[in-house]
């Protein structure tokens, strides 16, 4: 087994306890524990079908809902013929490529820690039969995890029906790299399970650090150095013989430590700015307020998703934010305060301090969508008060960005669309 060294941006320092996948937010709001608005407005989010196809377990009729046909779906035999792996690191390259292929746009190994695999379910459903409340048992050793990137134009619309669309579109693409990379494991007689939206036994950002994805940010996601936090995790873990990755650094501590921009932006003020982090079940990290984050996305009636879009990492893929990447990842440890300082001035110049764009899809527009309430019952025009805090980036960016605020079509190949299946 080879020994993984422990990432810096979230560094455990005590015992870390499984959780049980009940005690994680999503189960808390069904129960009722953050209040009943935000327990009606997850029962029922939206009326438009375009987010309606993606709802697991949302939709009335499944027949409807991808996520809700792949999560039931009875999990494949082991083919009983053995593929023999006579070199794990040859095999480790080998799935990697085939993740790429079935549709993932980054892939790395880590060990199976059990300490990140729920101890139960929360859910039951699905044709194995599963109930909620039923003890997990995944002793697999390894687990490979996947991310899929999302759109950075339509992420940049944040807080609207086009991020959510987005957003839900993501949920529900990650999951078919996914699936496959498990079945094909298993047609090579090794066991492997998928791990994806709305049907996750592990806890997958700290497996994606130690895969080597990515870091730990202040805003509490795994940031991937192309991507930023705009990749949706999965993981498919098994007993197929793999060598491991290593966690990377790509100066997210240091960055983190200065920047405090998601901070800034958080239209909840969920994110701390603290300068010292917390330990939280033994793990030294920046950790968000979940329930005002979740209470602000029912009030808003969308997803946000501005910590990752306000986030210094979150740009496009231009020779000039590779090249401050590979700055940051070479420079000493000890010299990097003084580089991250001019990097966050001149981010708040160009994208402005709390980033801000607005956008216009199909019959959508951010600006519009922030008024319109979608809790059930609720008649009231919510003023977009968030919005008075923030600023729109440079004219510039925006109308380079969205010529006259509208996004590019779909079916236009723009050179940053991040792979769609
Ligand atoms: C419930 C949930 C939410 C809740 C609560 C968020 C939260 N921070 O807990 C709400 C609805 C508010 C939410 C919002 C968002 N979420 Co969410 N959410 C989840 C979910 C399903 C469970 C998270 C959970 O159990 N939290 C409870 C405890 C564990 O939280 P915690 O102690 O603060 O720990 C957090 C981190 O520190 C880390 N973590 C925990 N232990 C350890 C240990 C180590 C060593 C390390 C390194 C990290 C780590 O994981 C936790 C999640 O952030 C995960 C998927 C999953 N199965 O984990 C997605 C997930 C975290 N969400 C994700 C995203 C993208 C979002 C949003 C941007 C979009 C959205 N609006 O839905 C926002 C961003 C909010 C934010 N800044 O975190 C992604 C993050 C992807 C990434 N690149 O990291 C995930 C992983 C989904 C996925 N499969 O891609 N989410
Ligand atoms: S998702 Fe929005 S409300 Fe939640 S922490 Fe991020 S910026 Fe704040
Ligand atoms: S915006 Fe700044 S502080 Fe927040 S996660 Fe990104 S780099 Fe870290």
């Amino acid at each position: 087994m080879v020994a993984q060294v422990e990432p810096r941006a979230a560094r455990v320092v005590g015992a870390v306890r499984p959780l049980d996948e009940r005690e994680t937010p999503h189960p808390m709001v069904d129960r009722g524990e953050f209040g009943e608005r935000v327990r009606l407005w997850r029962r029922n989010p939206t009326t438009d079908p375009l987010i309606k196809i993606f709802g697991a377990r949302n939709e009335a009729d499944p027949g409807n809902s991808l996520p809700t046909i792949l999560t039931d779906a009875p999990e494949g035999k082991v083919n009983p013929v053995v593929t023999p792996v006579p070199d794990a690191a040859e095999m480790s390259r080998k799935i990697k490529e085939i993740a790429l292929f079935l549709g993932a746009d980054v892939v790395g190994i880590a060990h199976l820690d059990q300490r990140y695999v729920y101890t139960h379910r929360a859910r039951g459903g699905g044709t194995d039969g599963a109930k909620a409340g039923d003890p997990i048992e995944l002793r697999h050793k390894y687990a490979i995890c996947l991310g899929k990137s999302g759109d950075f134009d339509r992420y940049m619309a944040s807080l609207s029906s086009i991020s959510d669309a987005e957003y839900a579109l993501g949920n529900t693409v990650s999951m078919v790299p996914t699936f496959l990379l498990a079945a094909y494991i298993r047609q090579m007689g090794y066991p492997a399970r998928w791990h994806a939206y709305g049907k996750g036994e592990v806890n997958p950002i700290p497996l994606a650090v130690m895969a080597g994805l990515g870091e730990l940010g202040r805003h509490g996601m795994l940031i991937h150095e192309k991507y930023s936090s705009r990749l949706h995790l999965t993981v498919v873990t098994t007993d197929l013989p793999l060598q491991v990755d290593q966690p990377v650094d790509i100066g997210v501590e240091e960055f983190c430590r200065y920047c405090k921009k998601c901070a800034r932006t958080c239209p909840s003020r969920s994110i701390t700015f603290a300068d010292v982090k917390d330990v939280y079940n033994g793990v030294e990290k920046w950790r968000i307020n979940v329930e005002s984050c979740y209470k602000h996305r029912a009030a808003a009636g969308h997803n946000c998703l501005w910590c990752t879009t306000s986030c210094c990492y979150h740009k496009m893929d231009t020779w000039y934010h590779r090249l401050t990447i590979w700055l940051l990842r070479r420079t000493p440890v000890p010299l990097r305060p003084p580089l991250v300082k001019p990097l966050v001035w001149v981010d708040d110049l160009i994208w402005g301090k709390r980033p801000y764009v607005r956008a216009k899809w199909l019959d959508y527009d951010s600006d519009l969508d922030q008024r319109t309430c979608q809790v059930p019952g609720c008649k009231a025009e919510h003023q977009p008060t968030f919005k008075k805090r923030l600023q729109r980036p440079g004219r510039w960016v925006q109308s380079r960005l969205f010529p006259n605020d509208e996004l590019r079509p779909a079916g236009e190949t723009n050179g940053r669309q991040a792979g769609s299946l």
